[in-house]
């Protein structure tokens, strides 16, 4: 296909003379056109990935780079006195995903395709996404973030099905975004929308809207604000649109391969990703009813084709929903709700397994995992907890239902694409073998000695920090430093991840600077992160942070040393401009916490150097690089599993103990901050630090702060500290996303 010939279609012009827009808008029809040439059918059995969230980025590029396309098409264009990068700016991101959980869906479709493997993803088609995250008098402000324009990666197609809920039924439309494998075939991203959806039902500046006119509001935005009923019902709206339009593609497509669904599973294998897909059983097993088949043979069916993967043990996040909102939304599953409760209560006489408790709310993750054949955690600390913990009782039962799969990223968008100087410096030194076999980085390890690679690494990152330096200035208008140690922290604003604990940190420093002791090389604290719109202590530490940002930016005493950024609107974009250029990254979660984590690995394939605890995947770095090259701290799983066991800590013992932590705990409350940000917010999130502190801020503040120093002055021997780079980047290869989806396929789902 040729990209002049389009221009010339599209525009009546040249190259030269089109602006980026139209540039993006032709490359996109190239890009989809070349992506339709790969697809193919591929086997009896597939894959369906279901997922309320794909954090799939901007796509362009990694498109052009997957189609092996990238370096003539930004040649062609060069020679036409255009630049790729700044066409990609014209690029608005799919604002499809909140986390590490949507982000780990995309990185798995891009694995999937690559390896050539029979799967699709499936999920909806969010049209303001999460929320587009403002900053306004130092607070968050929550505005829709629309991404999809009159031309998109989406492809409408023809396949729609009626969705009925309790006294209404709506259609939905399947959209189609390629997935296109690197050097592979392509597959597809299936995302459902309502054909009533109303967005002129939502203002510009703020995410409120009519929650309970569904026909218009289903598809709006991923995440509606769960703080009332009707929120918490329109999630449960959703879910159903969602699961009941997959499940009637999936049995469509397996009939169309000849199955006769009584064989459903050897025809498919429903990943069902956390548990906002769970409903995705019962309602297999009524559709399989529907057809014909009888309850017992259509469970057996469905348990033979579903399995889940658990992203979390807080259990505020585990959902439970009350009966009677099924009930309501969704009355045709409930007589299968309760028949698969009974049979599990005439089997088992504990009732922590049961799917409905005695209050009457139905535990989704119970279904999953009684109705499923895998159920599997993303780190080995995490199915351990999971196993030895969490779910004990359920591995009781069921032991060879448990498995782990440690998680992965994809290194097509985590390295070619966002750090193209640092993987030519690779593949001129060991080859481009490891494009494809992410193992082979291993063999940059016989260079940890050599004093110009060392030095060319120090090079590579002082260019990406010189890049995030400028487009921070163009995008943003905030100025750092790139002679200053990036340290970054960019994930969910959560208070187990304790972004609070970073930020005391800076107080600390604040003061140490303004008595005089300053750090050798100044130190630039950056944060990206969306709080949920209705969780307000994460909110108060965005504020917080934002304060800490005006007061130490603005000293001049203060600000050549030490600077506070968090940038707005963290996404995907923006962690690919952050992650090449951080020499220090925050994996700060309170131990048992943070399931796996997956930011840490893209920070150490990038050559950064993580500042965390024994938590999630952590440990599994920690395991690979050695105690040498990463900075550990803190208290250990087991001990924190001990203390919420005993009920045991308290944290203002720690604030009263140690003069330090007092003074930098009461400054959230000083005359300073007081004069910058609001006193409501500053003094709840005091007042939650040291009377409740559920995740243990100020028991590990302490060895924080030393393990921060201590990693701070190894930056200053610029050699050793090159060597851990290295050592990091050598060992990311077990972290690639082709690694765990492969081990999906070998153990789950037998593709
Ligand atoms: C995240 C976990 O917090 C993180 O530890 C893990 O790496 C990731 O899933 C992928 O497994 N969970 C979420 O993002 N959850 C939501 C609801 O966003």
């Amino acid at each position: 296909m040729d990209l002049q010939e389009i221009v010339k279609n599209r525009c009546n012009k040249e190259i030269k003379d089109c602006s980026n827009k139209e540039l993006y808008f032709a490359l996109l029809e190239m890009t989809k056109g070349l992506a339709k040439a790969k697809e193919s059918e591929q086997g009896k059995k597939k894959l369906y990935y279901i997922s309320a969230e794909f954090l799939i980025g901007k796509l362009l590029s990694n498109n052009l780079i997957n189609l092996g396309i990238y370096d003539d098409v930004k040649t062609l264009l060069a020679e036409n006195g255009k630049n790729l990068s700044e066409i990609e700016e014209a690029e608005p991101e799919p604002s499809l995903g909140n986390g590490g959980l949507g982000r780990l869906a995309a990185c798995f479709l891009d694995s999937i395709a690559t390896l050539g493997l029979h799967g699709d993803g499936v999920g909806l088609n969010y049209h303001y996404g999460l929320f587009k995250q403002v900053f306004v008098n130092n607070l968050q402000h929550e505005t829709p973030n629309p991404w999809m324009e009159k031309e998109s990666w989406l492809t409408k197609t023809d396949v729609v099905y009626p969705i009925s809920f309790g006294g209404f039924t709506l259609n939905s439309r399947m959209y189609d975004i390629d997935v296109t494998g690197y050097d592979n075939r392509t597959t597809k991203l299936h995302l459902f929308d309502v054909e009533t959806v109303d967005e002129s039902i939502v203002s510009n500046d703020n995410i409120s809207f009519d929650k309970e006119d569904i026909a218009k509001n289903l598809t709006l935005f991923l995440y509606p604000d769960d703080s009332d009923e009707k929120g918490r019902m329109l999630r449960v709206y959703q879910q159903y649109f969602m699961v009941s339009s997959g499940a009637r593609l999936i049995l469509d497509e397996a009939v169309k391969r000849g199955s006769n669904l009584h064989d459903l599973f050897d025809y498919a294998v429903i990943q069902i990703n956390d548990t906002h897909p769970t409903m995705v059983i019962p309602e297999l097993i009524r559709l399989l009813m529907e057809r014909g088949i009888l309850i017992d043979e259509a469970i057996e069916i469905v348990t033979k084709t579903c399995a889940y993967t658990n992203h979390t043990i807080l259990a505020e996040a585990l959902e439970k929903w009350p009966v009677y909102y099924l009930e309501k939304a969704v009355p045709q599953l409930m007589p299968i709700i309760y028949e698969l409760n009974s049979r599990v209560m005439n089997k088992y006489k504990d009732k922590s397994v049961y799917i409905i408790d005695d209050e009457k709310r139905v535990h989704m993750a119970h279904i999953d995992i009684h109705y499923g054949f895998s159920v599997n955690g993303v780190a080995y600390l995490h199915t351990e907890i999971l196993k030895n913990a969490e779910l004990h009782n359920f591995y009781q039962i069921y032991p060879e239902k448990f498995n782990n799969k440690t998680n992965g990223i994809t290194f097509r968008r985590w390295l070619l694409h966002c750090n193209p100087e640092l993987a030519a410096l690779i593949e001129e030194l060991i080859g481009a073998g490891f494009k494809k076999d992410a193992m082979e980085l291993e063999k940059l390890a016989s260079y940890t000695k050599d004093e110009a690679v060392l030095n060319r690494l120090l090079g590579v990152k002082a260019d990406c920090k010189l890049e995030l330096k400028n487009y921070l200035k163009r995008t943003q208008g905030i100025d750092i430093d790139e002679n200053s140690i990036f340290d970054i922290q960019i994930k969910r604003l959560h208070e187990y991840k304790r972004q609070q604990m970073n930020a005391l940190y800076v107080i600390m420093k604040y003061f140490e600077i303004k008595e005089g002791k300053k750090p050798q090389t100044p130190i630039t604290v950056l944060f990206g992160a969306k709080a949920a719109p209705a969780y307000i202590i994460a909110k108060d530490i965005i504020h917080l942070i934002l304060c800490l940002q005006q007061l130490i930016n603005n000293d001049p005493e203060v600000s050549p040393y030490l600077k506070v950024v968090m940038v707005e609107n963290y996404n995907v974009t923006l962690a690919e401009k952050l992650i090449p250029a951080a020499d220090i990254h925050e994996q700060i979660s309170l131990a048992s916490k943070e399931a796996s984590g997956t930011s840490n690995m893209k920070f150490m394939l990038n050559g950064a150097v993580a500042l965390g605890t024994m938590d999630g995947a952590n440990v599994e770095i920690a395991d690979l690089v050695g105690k040498e090259n990463i900075y550990i701290f803190g208290e250990s799983s087991d001990q924190i599993i001990e203390h919420y066991a005993k009920a045991d800590y308290v944290s203002k013992k720690f604030y009263e103990e140690d003069e330090t932590i007092k003074r930098a705990v009461d400054f959230i409350v000083s005359d300073e901050l007081l004069a910058i940000g609001q006193r409501e917010n500053l003094e709840r999130l005091y007042n939650e630090l040291l009377n409740k502190d559920w995740f243990m801020t100020l028991l590990d503040l302490k060895s924080y702060k030393a393990e921060k120093e201590q990693a701070l002055k190894d930056y200053e021997d610029r050699k050793a500290w090159a060597e851990k780079m290295l050592v990091n980047i050598s060992k990311a290869g077990f972290f690639s996303s082709d690694r765990t989806i492969a081990q999906y396929n070998e153990d789950i789902w037998k593709l």
